[in-house]
Parts: C-alpha cells; structure tokens; sequence
C-alpha cells in the first residue's frame, strides 16, 4: 500500500521557514521509504502574509516555483491537487494538530508527544457526517486530535509506522513544532532546485544588466543535484555585489538588527570599494521611496539595480516567484551581504554554498547603525 503524508505550516509563517519545514517533512518520509512506501504531499501554496501585489496567490503548485523532478529524486513526492484526485472523494484517516506542551519544555529536553486538549483555536470541525473539515476545500478526516510534542522529525517514523498502522494517508497540519534530526539537512536541501522558467528569468536578469553568465562567474550546475559537489572557492560569481535589506515587519520586529538605508548605503560603498566592483543588485521588500534613501547614499558612479517583475511574471508567478529570482540574482554575486536573522537571508546562503563560494563571500550581514563589528552569520558548511 502507498501511505501518504499530508503537512501544513502555521499561516502566519512565511515562504522559507515553509521551505525549511518541507526539508523536515521530506527527511520523515525518508526515514519511512526503508520501510514502507510512502510520498509526501505538497501542500498548496495560499495567500501568505508578505504577498501583497494584486494578483491571485491561491491554490499555487509547487512546479511555479520548484523542480519537482529534483524533489523526487530525495523523496516520492505529489502536488496537493494531485493527490486530491488520488482520494477521489474518500476521507484521509488522521488529522495530528501538533502543539507545545502548555506546561513549557520542563527544562531537560527529552523526545515525547502526548495526546493532549487543544492549546489553541484551531480551524478544524466536525459536521454531521462525523468527518472533519477544514479551510482545505475537498478533504475531510475521519479522525482529528492535537497532540502536544518535542520531538525530532525521525520521532515521528515509529509513530506513523506502528501506532498510525491503519491509516493510508496522515496530515499533520503544524509541521513547524517538529524539529530538524539526524539525517544530513543537505541532502535535502540541495534536491530543493527551483523551476526552470524562474532561473531562466534570473539568467537573463543576470545577463542583461549584471554582465554575469555561469561559465564566466564559474557557476555551472549539473543537471542533476545528486551529481553536484563543489568545494569552496570554485564559484567566482558575477561582477557584482547583492545585498538583502529586509524591512516591512523586520523593522518592528528586528529594529535592534537592522541599519538605517544611509548605513546600508555606506557599508556597500565599503564594500564596493574594496573589490573594486561597480554594480550593487539590491533584493529588498521596501518601498521605492526607502529604497531612493540607500540609493542618494551610494556612490554615484556606481550602478544601483533592483528586480521587480512585470505585470506578466507576477500573474503568472506571484509575490514568491519575484521573490525566489531576487535569491537566485543575489546567489550569483561574488559578494553577498544579507539581513541578520532572515530566513530569505539564510536561504541565499545555502544556494551560495552549494555552488561552491568561498564562505567569506556568503555569511555577511549588515550591522544596526554604530556597532559595525555585530555578529556575523553562522555558517553552515555543506556536507555530501
Ligand atoms: O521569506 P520570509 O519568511 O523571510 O518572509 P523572513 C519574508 C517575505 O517578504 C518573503 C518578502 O517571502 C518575500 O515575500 N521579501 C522579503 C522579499 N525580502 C524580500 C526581497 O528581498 N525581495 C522580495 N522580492 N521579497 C520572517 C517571516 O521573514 O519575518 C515571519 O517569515 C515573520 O513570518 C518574521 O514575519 C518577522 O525570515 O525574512
């Protein structure tokens, strides 16, 4: 029997810890594949809290932004709309709300999930037909529960192998409370290749305005993940600087982490000058007027370039799809310099160190104005 595994990420979280949580979920279903056949379903991508143009963001498949082929090759995967016709009607059979442990950690961590009563307000409800509903339009569960857990994902194998024995399909809707665990994050991580029309967007991008290509900037990628090893220092990059400012929410959130534009402004300059480059490709999410506030600071024979997708890539690939060429520019730089604490930030990071930067060039983020000696990113070396 094919089991499957549903998964869902609190929606007040945004695009990349989502990205971060599938790496969990697909090591799970890893773990299991020794044992049992099982694939992972993709959950929809719906309306998240930082995309805002005016365009529809609902229901969007994974292929918009990923290769799927390349997923595949980690784990059997299936896009939602996909396993919707699998079902053909019929209910999936466990629902597992995942929450804390109301009374906290306890000090001592130790592996352990409970079922519990419902810490939360959850979107769940049973009607008459006994069967669980939800936000997801054509699904329904024959059992739902919240169950309380700290726990690694590979806790989860035992339970979905013994104690869920009798279930064909499992969803747990708050994947996010399942933490990292003993597989390589890497492997994971590196069959997490985006889609095909999106690099090709950001190559042009690239081409066009940066004078970066990848036999030039030593970046060429294989095919296929599984054959890509690189060492640090065989990527050069293009012949630019690519900066992440996070602003919007980051400024009420992390205004002790983040520069003023003028101190943005002059830390490019710096760095600029030090590499003796004349382009700086500026990924943010600030307003056009902000962004004049970085611009009027930076050197004036420098040129100041931003992406920002015509009306056609953004119906056609919404906020997230704008947002991943932003990351695909800004890993082909040969300097990158990002915001403190930033998932958008973190996830640059790997895409450098999986083409091979020198790390120096990668883990860099900018200060909060007078502490330019703030800690730096930790780096995470890439293990194959
Ligand atoms: O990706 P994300 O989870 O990273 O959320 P953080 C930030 C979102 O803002 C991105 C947009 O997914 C984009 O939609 N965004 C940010 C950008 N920077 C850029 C950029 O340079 N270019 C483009 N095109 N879009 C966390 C959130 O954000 O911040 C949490 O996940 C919470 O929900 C926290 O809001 C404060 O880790 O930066």
């Amino acid at each position: 029997m094919n089991r499957f595994l549903l998964y869902d990420v609190n929606p007040g979280e945004g695009f990349n810890l989502r990205r971060d949580v599938y790496l969990r979920m697909a090591n799970l279903v890893k773990m299991l594949n020794k044992v049992q056949l099982w694939t992972l379903v993709l959950p929809a991508w719906n309306h998240l809290y930082h995309w805002r143009s005016d365009v529809n963001q609902t229901n969007i498949p994974w292929y918009t932004f990923f290769d799927i082929g390349s997923l595949n090759k980690h784990v059997p995967v299936i896009e939602f709309h996909d396993f919707v016709k699998v079902m053909d009607g019929r209910p999936i059979d466990d629902v597992i709300y995942f929450q804390h442990y109301k009374e906290g950690w306890g000090g001592k961590w130790v592996e352990k999930m409970d079922d519990r009563e419902c810490n939360d307000n959850h979107p769940f409800y049973q009607l008459e037909d006994g069967l669980w509903h939800w936000y997801m339009p054509n699904i329904t569960s024959v059992r739902f529960k919240c169950v309380s857990i700290q726990a690694e994902y590979s806790f989860l194998k035992d339970y979905l192998i013994h104690n869920l024995s009798n279930s064909w399909a499992v969803m747990f809707p708050r994947g996010e409370q399942v933490m990292h665990g003993e597989y390589s994050e890497w492997t994971a991580r590196r069959s997490v290749r985006f889609s095909k029309d999106l690099v090709s967007i950001g190559d042009k991008f690239r081409s066009t305005m940066l004078d970066s290509d990848d036999f030039r900037d030593q970046t060429v990628m294989e095919d296929n993940w599984k054959k890509m090893k690189r060492k640090h220092g065989d990527a050069l990059g293009g012949p630019y600087l690519a900066a992440h400012l996070r602003r919007r929410d980051f400024l009420y959130g992390h205004q002790d982490k983040l520069p003023s534009m003028k101190a943005a402004a002059q830390r490019i300059n710096e760095i600029l000058d030090d590499l003796h480059l004349k382009k700086v490709f500026v990924a943010t999410d600030a307003s056009g007027e902000e962004l004049e506030g970085l611009k009027i600071n930076i050197k004036p024979s420098v040129e100041v370039y931003r992406y920002q997708g015509d009306k056609n890539v953004l119906r056609k690939y919404g906020d997230g799809g704008v947002a991943i060429i932003d990351q695909w520019i800004c890993a082909h730089a040969r300097y990158f310099i990002g915001t403190t604490s930033s998932t958008f930030s973190f996830r640059i990071h790997e895409e450098r160190e999986i083409l091979g930067f020198r790390q120096e060039t990668t883990y860099n983020a900018f200060c909060v104005d007078g502490n330019s000696a703030c800690e730096q990113p930790s780096k995470w070396k890439i293990i194959y």
